[in-house]
C-alpha cells in the first residue's frame, strides 16, 4: 500500500458560499438549532432532577458536528465523545430515543441501561459514544480499516477533543491510517480545555503538527463558523474518499456551560466569566444567522420558523421520554456485561 506522504492531495477549489444550494445551508441551520435545544433541554431536565446519571453539554460547538456530518453519507461511520450528543443529532440520531436513553427509559438507545455516553445506532453509521477520552479514534481507525480491506465504499470519522491529543492511542491510531492510507478523518475539537485544564498548560505544540509529523496533510479552522468546518470537512472527506489516506482538521471552538452537569461554567475558578461571554458573542448559531440573512435569499421570519419547528420536536422528544415506561426490574442484568 502506498503511504500518505507519496500520494497528491486531490484539489478542493474554495467553496463559495453562493455556489451551495439554500436546501443545504438551511439543513446546517436546521441541525445546528436542534443540537442547541436538546441540550438547553436536557440541562433543565437535569437541573430538575428528572434525569440520572451525568451529562456532558456540546453547546457552543454545534458548527463543528454539524459542518462535519453534513458530508457524511448514512452508511459513513463516526466515533463521538463523552460530549456526544452533537455528533449523534448530527449524524441523524433520532431526540426521541435519546432522551429516552438519558432518562432511563426502555425506548432509549441503550434500552435505558447506558446513558448519555454510550449511545449508539449502527444503522446511522454511529458506532457509539464514548467515556474513554480517545477511545473512538481506534475504534474509527479500526472501522477504516475494515472499509478498505472489505472494499466497501464508506470512510470513517473521529471526533476528538483537545484532551486526547496527549493519549497514547492517537499516536498508535493515526499512524496506522498514515502508513496503510485509511479512509479515516480526525476531528479535533479544540475548546481550550480538558476538564478544568487550560490546552496551553497541558499540550505541547499543536494538534495539526503532530498529524503532519506522521505525514498526515492538516488544516486548523475557526470551529464557530460552519462554512470553514463545511470547507474543511469536504477536503478531508474527498481525501478519504478518493483513496490517499488519513487527514486531520483542527476546528478551533469553546463550550459555554461546565465541563459536566457538575461544573455550573466555571465552578472551579479556571477561566472566568469575561472568558465565557465573550466566547458566548461568537456563537455559531447567530454567526451563520446573520450572514444567511445577509448574503443569502433569507428572511428572519423563515429561520424563526425553522426554530419553532425544532423547538416543537424537542418538547415532543422529552415528553415523550418522560411518559415512557423505565425497563422492568426483572430485566436488569439483560443487556449488561456485569
Ligand atoms: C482515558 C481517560 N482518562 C481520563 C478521563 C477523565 N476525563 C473525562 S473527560 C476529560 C477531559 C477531556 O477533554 P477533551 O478531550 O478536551 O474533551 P472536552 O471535554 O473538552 O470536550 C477527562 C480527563 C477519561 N474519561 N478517560
Ligand atoms: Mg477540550
Amino acid at each position: 500500500m502506498a503511504r500518505a506522504e507519496e500520494i497528491p492531495s486531490p484539489s478542493v477549489e474554495y467553496i463559495e458560499q453562493s455556489d451551495l444550494p439554500l436546501e443545504l445551508l438551511l439543513d446546517m441551520y436546521r441541525r445546528m438549532v436542534t443540537i442547541r435545544k436538546f441540550e438547553n433541554t436536557t440541562y433543565d431536565v437535569y437541573s430538575r432532577g428528572i434525569m440520572p446519571g451525568l451529562a456532558h453539554l456540546y453547546t457552543g460547538m454545534e458548527a463543528v458536528a454539524v459542518g462535519v456530518c453534513i458530508t457524511l453519507n448514512e452508511h459513513d461511520n463516526i466515533t463521538s465523545t463523552h460530549r456526544g450528543h452533537g455528533h449523534l443529532l448530527a449524524k441523524g440520531g433520532d431526540p426521541k430515543r435519546m432522551f429516552a436513553e438519558l432518562l432511563g427509559k426502555e425506548a432509549g438507545y441503550n434500552r435505558g441501561k447506558g446513558g448519555s455516553m454510550h449511545i449508539v445506532d449502527m444503522s446511522l453509521g454511529i458506532l457509539g459514544a464514548n467515556g474513554i477520552v480517545a477511545g473512538g479514534l481506534g475504534i474509527a481507525t479500526g472501522a477504516g480499516l475494515s472499509a478498505k480491506l472489505m472494499k466497501e465504499d464508506r470512510i470513517s470519522v473521529s471526533f476528538f477533543g483537545d484532551g486526547a491529543l496527549n493519549e497514547g492511542l492517537f499516536y498508535e491510531a493515526a499512524n496506522m491510517a498514515s502508513l496503510w492510507t485509511l479512509p479515516v478523518v480526525y476531528i479535533m475539537e479544540n475548546n481550550n480545555y480538558g476538564e478544568y485544564t487550560p490546552s496551553s498548560k497541558a499540550t505541547a505544540g499543536s494538534g495539526p503538527a503532530r498529524a503532519e509529523a506522521m505525514c498526515i496533510p492538516s488544516k486548523s479552522v475557526d470551529g464557530n463558523d460552519i462554512l470553514a468546518v463545511y470547507e474543511a470537512a469536504i477536503w478531508a472527506t474527498e481525501r478519504a474518499r478518493a483513496g490517499f489516506g488519513p487527514s486531520f482538521v483542527e476546528c478551533k471552538t469553546y463550550r459555554w456551560r461546565g465541563h459536566h452537569m457538575g461544573d455550573q461554567g466555571d465552578t472551579y475558578g479556571y477561566r472566568g466569566q469575561d472568558e465565557i461571554e465573550e466566547w458566548m458573542e461568537k456563537c455559531p448559531i447567530n454567526r451563520f444567522r446573520t450572514h444567511l440573512i445577509e448574503s443569502a435569499t433569507v428572511e428572519s421570519s423563515d429561520l424563526d420558523g425553522i426554530d419553532a419547528q425544532v423547538q416543537n420536536l424537542i418538547d415532543a422528544s422529552v415528553e415523550f421520554a418522560k411518559q415512557a415506561p423505565y425497563p422492568d426490574h426483572s430485566e436488569v442484568f439483560e443487556d449488561v456485561y456485569a
